[in-house]
């Protein structure tokens, strides 16, 4: 059994309901159970800035799926939420990232886990922390090291 966080994120097509569905989603991968949600944030886009700004949350899952396997699992979700590969950077219905995956470091063509843009990620960090306060991220530290490091930029929680 693993726990892992998945973050998820959206800026067009109710932003809002796309992020409660996705966390529903989540309820009905296999071999999985949703421990939480964090709540819904506003953050202004990274990337580009002539798109929407964007909800965001993190979820954490216990898992028996292999990494893979989740990957691909979230991958059908936001699929199936209309998600079509779009210009990089650029405006989406969801993301859904797989942030960290217990203690292991994985590092392929096809994931690369802890998220490598975690420390310059406000949107990913502070709703990390409201679920996870004490989490450790293999090879980055503690994430509380990487709160104090990383400025809000314009991240606000949702009302
Ligand atoms: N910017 C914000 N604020 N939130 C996101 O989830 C997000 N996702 C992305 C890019 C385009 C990098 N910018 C983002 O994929």
């Amino acid at each position: 059994m693993v726990t892992a966080y998945i973050g998820l994120g959206s800026n067009l097509a109710e932003q809002v309901l796309q992020v409660r569905r996705a966390c529903e989603a989540l309820t009905q991968l296999p071999e999985t159970r949703l421990l939480e949600c964090s709540s819904l944030y506003l953050s202004p886009p990274m990337g580009p800035a002539d798109q929407p700004d964007y909800v965001n949350a993190v979820a954490a899952l216990e898992t028996t799926l292999l990494p893979y396997d989740l990957l691909a699992g979230i991958q059908a979700i936001e699929q199936a939420q209309g998600r079509t590969r779009e210009v990089r950077w650029g405006a989406r219905t969801l993301d859904l990232d797989l942030l960290v995956y217990g203690d292991q470091i994985i590092s392929d063509k096809a994931l690369t886990v802890p998220h490598p843009g975690m420390p310059e990620r406000a949107f990913v960090l502070y709703p990390l922390q409201e679920i996870a306060p004490m989490l450790n991220i293999p090879g980055l530290g503690p994430l509380a090291a990487l709160v104090s490091n990383c400025p809000k930029n314009g991240l606000k929680r949702h009302a």
